[in-house]
């Protein structure tokens, strides 16, 4: 916690203030449909709309829809809508793994990009509806390939390049991908990634896909299945430059986003069509205050939401050069994102807590060494950030001239909800500050009373905004019974969060089963069920521990068949299989052989008990005599591993 206060500097007179914002806010909760109906003109519409906000969280009457009868596609937004003011702008910058290994896309090359990449899938016999899985590094055509299939009303879904074949073969059975677009390797760090392997490997458990359409990235060797694959830079051949973008209503699927939940299976959010893409157009604009011609670096990957709603949709809606790069912040050294930023001349920064926490290790020389003078502002998003890494962020990237956004949101609310405006809203350190319009937060006791002022409770939203998700693909039970029915007629997150004196939100992080590791959602369901398909392993429990550049660490406490001993190697094969069960980032960061668990005379695994050793808090174990066997929890503090 931090008293500072960072005053908000002035902006141009395009910038919203501190009063126009209050206005703005108020207006979008006493009449909603007026001003989303003002605001639905950033977008150019096919046909106009007449329904605005229609929604109930309630069970009775549960639906969400915005702007249902209106008529639009994302690519023509994000793309033909500016080719006349600004068709030899810069659209895309990409930026390779090596320094300086760079290609620019105007606007004019990404609409012929995009609409031979559409003609391709059409050829394939992708139509309206149909469901691709791209598998693929942070290249241009990843972009091309997403804004294709929204031009033919695709339903794209993307799956982590880090993902490992097995979690890839379940993404692509969950939602029947016909088309598996990937490429032939990716290169990450120096290192290649076995991409068309791995696709490979997955596709063999997928009747659904009839194609795999491989894009050359590395050159290098991979196996082509007859009939099967096909290279994209032949399919490219002969097929036209234009295709007319699909006429979509606005509550038609856009995209399916695999994330982690509670429970062991990923949930396919599903985003539609209008609401979202307004949703992140607006929030682009609005947190960032984007300025015509700027240069603007989010350093996310297109396998997570945020690749998603601010590498490409709204930057691309806004007109804006937005940066793609294929390359990780610590290679080839330390000063890969400022040397970076000098070189292209990049404006507005927006990365993870995670990557400022592990630059902030290696020394304030590995910044100050570049000049970052175009630097406007900042932006943080993925997990809390904790006040040091927001000052040394201020004041060593930023050098005390930059405004930080810390915006909070999910996957499944599409865009940024809770977050400062730059020029409205003076900044406190580890706080995500005040809600965007149209956000309407709560906060509520484990027993649902609501909890106003300066309290300290579990994050809700009592109302729909126009980009939060629909369902998730293939079960609209487990939709509403997820999100909806703990706290009956809201919305929860999932975050505990404290609320200030000054209306100020902290958020404090996830309080159910899921862990932010990185920045990275993992469910501590689906890393037990990866260790207990192992041979040697009887049980698993999973907790989150503090990590001090990952934010949250991934400790597994394993209890071994009998007859099989513990020992390093097991340890070592252990995390070796999570790895190629899930991907490397669900690899345990401590994994403590166990010989009992903690539980209930019902059996129940006492989870709290487990976290407080993870944490190396075992002072504090609270009541266990309603344990069945109270002495395994002294065998686990004893035995307890180190972080690391
Ligand atoms: C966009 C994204 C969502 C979870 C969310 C929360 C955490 C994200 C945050 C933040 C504190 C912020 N989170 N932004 N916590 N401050 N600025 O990250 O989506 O991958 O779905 O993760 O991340 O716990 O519930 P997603």
């Amino acid at each position: 916690m931090s008293d500072s206060v960072y005053p908000a500097p002035a902006g141009t007179e395009n910038s919203i203030d501190a009063a126009r914002a209050a206005a703005a806010w108020q207006r979008s909760v006493e009449d909603p449909d007026g001003y989303w109906r003002e605001e639905a003109r950033r977008l150019d519409w096919i046909e106009p709309f007449t329904q605005v906000k229609d929604s109930s969280f309630h069970e009775a009457a549960f639906r969400i829809r915005c702007f249902a009868d209106g008529v639009l596609n994302v690519s023509a937004n994000c793309v033909d809508r500016h080719l006349e003011t600004r068709g030899d702008q810069s659209a895309i910058i990409w930026e390779g793994d090596q320094p300086g290994e760079t290609k620019t896309l105007t606007y004019r090359e990404l609409h012929r990009d995009m609409c031979r990449f559409a003609n391709v899938l059409k050829s394939l016999g992708v139509a309206k509806g149909d469901r691709v899985t791209l598998y693929l590094p942070m290249i241009a055509e990843a972009a091309a390939a997403m804004l294709a299939c929204t031009r033919i009303g695709a339903i794209h879904s993307i799956v982590f390049g880090g993902f490992s074949p097995d979690s890839l073969a379940n993404r692509i059975q969950d939602c029947d991908s016909k088309l598996v677009i990937c490429a032939d390797e990716g290169c990450r760090g120096g290192k290649r990634i076995p991409l068309k392997a791995n696709v490979d490997k997955a596709v063999a458990h997928c009747p659904s896909v009839e194609h795999v359409l491989v894009i050359r990235r590395t050159g290098g060797n991979v196996a082509m299945t007859e009939g099967r694959d096909i290279w994209l830079h032949e399919a490219l051949d002969g097929v036209g430059d234009e295709c007319a973008p699909e006429p979509m209503s606005a509550e038609d699927p856009l995209f399916i986003l695999y994330t982690s939940g509670s429970t062991g299976k990923p949930k396919g959010v599903l985003h539609t069509t209008g609401g979202y893409l307004l949703w992140v157009t607006k929030t682009f604009s609005d947190v960032f205050d984007y300025r015509d011609g700027e240069i603007y670096w989010c350093t996310a990957d297109i396998g997570w939401v945020t690749g998603h709603s601010y590498v490409v949709y709204g930057p691309l809606a806004n007109g804006a050069t937005t940066v793609m790069f294929d390359g990780v912040p610590n290679y080839p050294d330390h000063g890969r994102l400022w040397e970076t930023i000098d070189r292209l001349g990049v404006n507005i920064l927006y990365t993870a807590p995670t990557a400022i926490r592990a630059l902030m290790r290696e020394g304030d020389d590995w910044v100050t060494r570049h000049d970052r003078g175009s630097l406007r502002l900042l932006g943080t998003v993925g997990e809390p950030i904790n006040p040091e890494a927001w000052t040394w962020y201020h004041r060593v990237v930023g050098g005390g001239r930059c405004p930080i956004v810390d915006t909070w949101w999910q996957t499944e609310t599409g865009g940024i909800l809770i977050s400062p405006l730059p020029y409205a809203t003076d900044l406190k350190p580890g706080s995500a500050t005040k809600p965007l319009p149209g956000v309407q937060p709560q906060l509520v006791d484990a027993e649902g009373k609501v909890l106003d002022g300066a309290a300290e409770g579990n994050l809700c939203l009592t109302d729909s905004w126009p980009g939060m998700m629909r369902t998730l693909w293939g079960d609209h039970d487990r939709f509403f019974q997820t999100y909806f029915s703990t706290y009956p007629g809201k919305y929860f997150t999932g975050d505990g969060c404290r609320r200030d004196e000054d209306g100020y939100y902290w958020i404090t992080g996830r309080v159910d089963d899921v862990i932010n590791v990185s920045g990275h959602r993992m469910g501590t369901a689906e890393v037990e069920s990866a260790l207990v398909a192992h041979a040697k392993v009887a049980e698993a429990a999973v907790v989150g521990m503090p990590h001090e550049v990952k934010g949250q660490g991934i400790y597994a406490y394993v209890t071994l068949n009998s007859g099989v001993e513990p020992s390093e190697d097991l340890r070592t094969e252990l995390r070796q299989w999570v790895r190629g069960e899930i991907g490397p980032i669900a690899s345990p960061d401590a994994l403590q052989f166990a010989p009992g668990l903690p539980k209930t005379r019902s059996g129940k695994i006492m989870r709290r008990i487990l976290r407080k050793i993870a944490e190396n808090d075992t002072g504090s174990l609270g009541d266990t005599s309603t344990l069945a066997d109270p002495s395994v929890v002294d065998t686990l503090v004893a035995e307890r591993v180190e972080h690391g």
